[in-house]
Order: C-alpha cells, then sequence, then structure tokens
C-alpha cells in the first residue's frame, strides 16, 4: 500500500469561554497541523500535532509544517503499512521533531486500521474497555471560581479533576486547592498541575499545607533534578508530563522511580507507536498514566481514546481531550466528546473518524 500523496492542512482552534490559563501560557486559539496520507489504492489516513502555543514545550505550530515540508517528499513511495520502516524515513529526512513525526505515525495508524479493517485501538493490543474515563482541567483562577467549576464538572460525572496552579503567590494556590479538594464527591481523584510554575521552596510550602489532603502533584517544577530532590521531602504522589520527551526520558525516571505516575501526550512521545512501548514499559513498572495531549481536534481526541483502552483499566488515570474547548467537531457524525466523564471508543476502522477535509480550506503543502 505505498503512499502517493500527502497534504497538510493549517487550522484554528479558538478556545470556547475566551481562554485556557497554566502557570506559563494563556491561549485564546490553538494552530493546529493536520496532515492527510493517501495511498495509491486510494485509503486515506489522517494526523494531527498541534502545540500547546510556543512556549509549552519546544514546539512550534509553523515549525511543525515546516518539518513536514522536509519530511513530506522523503514519504512519497512508501509502503504505508510499514510503520517502523516510515520512522526511518523521518528520522533520515529530519532529526528531531518527535511531535511532527508523531502526526505520520498517527495517520499510518489510521491507515493500517482501515487497510485491515480494524480499530486502531485492536492493532495496539485490544481495547480493554470500550468507555474510557476522561478528566477535566481546570485552568488558572480564582479559588471560588475553581471551587464552582470544580462542583460543576464532578456534576456532569468526571471522576478525576486537574487544578491548574503556579505562575502566581503559592498562598493563592493553597487557597484554591483546599476549596476544590472541599467539593470533591467521593471517588473523585485530584491533581494539583503546576505545569513547572513552581520552585522547590514553593512545592514542600504547597504539599506542606495540604499534608492532610489526597491529591497528586503534577509536573511542579522543570527539572528531574528538582523533582529527585523533592523525593522523600513531601506527602504527594508526583506525576511527571512536560519533563518526558519521549521513551529515554520515561525510563530514566521508571529506572530512578523519581515519579508514581505520568500524564502522557501521545505527539510529544512520538505517536500511537511510542505510545504503546511506553504503556507497556508503565505496566511492567506499575505506574498510572493519563493519555492525553497538547491540545487538537478529533484526530488527536480519537488518538489519545485509541491508546488509552488499550491501558490496563486499573493503571489509565484518565484521558484528556481539548473537545470540552473547542466548538464542534472535524467528524460531523463520529466527534469524539465527554459524556458522563467518560469517552466512546470510537467504532469504525483505524481512528473511527471521518474528517470534513473542507473545514480546514486548502492544503497548504502538498506532496506526490
Ligand atoms: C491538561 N493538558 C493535558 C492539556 C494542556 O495542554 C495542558 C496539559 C497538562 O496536563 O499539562
Ligand atoms: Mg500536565
Amino acid at each position: 500500500m505505498r503512499i502517493s500523496e500527502i497534504h497538510i492542512y493549517q487550522h484554528d482552534l479558538p478556545v470556547v469561554g475566551g481562554l485556557y490559563r497554566t502557570a506559563r501560557t494563556s491561549m485564546t486559539s490553538f494552530d493546529t497541523t493536520i496532515i492527510e496520507i493517501v495511498t495509491e489504492n486510494g485509503m486515506v489516513g489522517y494526523g494531527e500535532t498541534c502545540p500547546h502555543g510556543p512556549v509549552y514545550q519546544p514546539h512550534h505550530a509553523a515549525g511543525a509544517r515546516a518539518a513536514l515540508r522536509q519530511i513530506g517528499p522523503h514519504l512519497i513511495g512508501l509502503n504505508a503499512l510499514w510503520i517502523d520502516c516510515v520512522h526511518d524515513a523521518m528520522d533520515e529526512a529530519l532529526g528531531g521533531h518527535r511531535y511532527v513525526k508523531a502526526a505520520v505515525d498517527i495517520a499510518l495508524w489510521d491507515l493500517a486500521g482501515k487497510s485491515y479493517g480494524a480499530r486502531a485501538c485492536d492493532l495496539l493490543g485490544g481495547a480493554r474497555q470500550e468507555r474510557v474515563p476522561s478528566y477535566y482541567a481546570i485552568g488558572v483562577t480564582e479559588p471560588e471560581e475553581a471551587s464552582s467549576m470544580a462542583r460543576e464538572k464532578q456534576a456532569e460525572g468526571y471522576r478525576r479533576l486537574q487544578l491548574k496552579v503556579g505562575g502566581r503567590d503559592p498562598d493563592i494556590d493553597i487557597a484554591a486547592i483546599r476549596k476544590v479538594h472541599e467539593t470533591l464527591q467521593p471517588h473523585v481523584k485530584l491533581a494539583v498541575d503546576a505545569n513547572r510554575g513552581w520552585t522547590c521552596r514553593d512545592t514542600l510550602t504547597v504539599s506542606q499545607a495540604c499534608r492532610d489532603l489526597s491529591l497528586v502533584i503534577e509536573q511542579p517544577c522543570g527539572t528531574m533534578e528538582e523533582i529527585a530532590s523533592l523525593r522523600g521531602r513531601i506527602s504527594h504522589p508526583i506525576f511527571l508530563d512536560e519533563s518526558m520527551e519521549g521513551l529515554g526520558a520515561v525510563m530514566r525516571a521508571v529506572g530512578q522511580r523519581i515519579c508514581d505516575g505520568f500524564s502522557l501526550k501521545v505527539t510529544r512521545m512520538g505517536g500511537l507507536s511510542s505510545m504503546r512501548t511506553i504503556r507497556d514499559v508503565c505496566r511492567v513498572a506499575n505506574l498510572p498514566i493519563t493519555c492525553d495531549d497538547a491540545w487538537g481536534g478529533d484526530i488527536t481526541a480519537a488518538a489519545c481514546t485509541h491508546i488509552g483502552a488499550t491501558v490496563v483499566p486499573r493503571l489509565l488515570e484518565g484521558v484528556w481531550l481539548a473537545a470540552p474547548y473547542i466548538d464542534g467537531h472535524y467528524d460531523p457524525e463520529n466527534g469524539i466528546s465527554v459524556e458522563n466523564g467518560t469517552i466512546k471508543v470510537p467504532e469504525g476502522p483505524g481512528l473511527g473518524v471521518q474528517p470534513d477535509v473542507t473545514l480546514w480550506g486548502p492544503p497548504v503543502h502538498s506532496f506526490g
């Protein structure tokens, strides 16, 4: 099944509600890149990569499209089903850019599913559940507003909340954490995500002030050295997110038992192929994970949901989608959304979504 054409689209995803704030970013819209891979027998696969703005990680929307311009011509004529061989060709065409090559990887798994008549999750080991738990991320906001959002989202059925903190006086973070924790219904989990916005001192202060509360602290500081220095000095489990820039970083973190779980982004990890490996490493290490991405529409949402469905349920902390912050879907019939705090695994072959490509305007680049 040879690749005959590749088309690259740019699309803007305005934030419903106007603003999504973390410790280091305030975003009103996200710039996503979609890749459409067409094979000689007319099959079409879709992938997507949508950085969380230009500073959240060393990822850049326009850079993604430039990287795909570099990679694209080298993929024409390759067998789309030989996914690892396509990764070899990408690595020979361009170094690094894991978050970009991930979009190609996702499109190839979409094509493989369509070719074999199977869902991506079933090619990745099989769906362990047909609905996966999601979680809701409450942006950095005032304690009262955070508390109100927490009540609202639990009423919608979410069984895990992530509260964004950092980028302000830690005392306000402590107040917001305590206010949100007061609202938690039985069995609802809370993660507090500083997105690298705290110092070690901040982390120690907040953890001590909240030592009576059950919660996970996610990526409090930026470096592995800072995280390592916190181990044994705080009483809360630590999940790592941004500092996990791929399989190597995860293996080091697992080997050093530097954390108690991971918030993994499919494109940062390199796509579904890498996520499958990391999933298995974390299972052996008995570490829970989330299956997320920085942002993105139905294509990214489907990829996160498919790999999330293959995680052993007791180790699946949740699947995060940007869908609640996006108006509309790429696929008007089978768009991926959260219902009662859970996400239905798509039924169709591959990713199980059929985007309306007219939404994105004409391709910005085409090859083949
Ligand atoms: C909540 N997320 C998965 C989406 C945003 O990009 C931030 C991210 C996180 O957990 O840091
Ligand atoms: Mg995070």
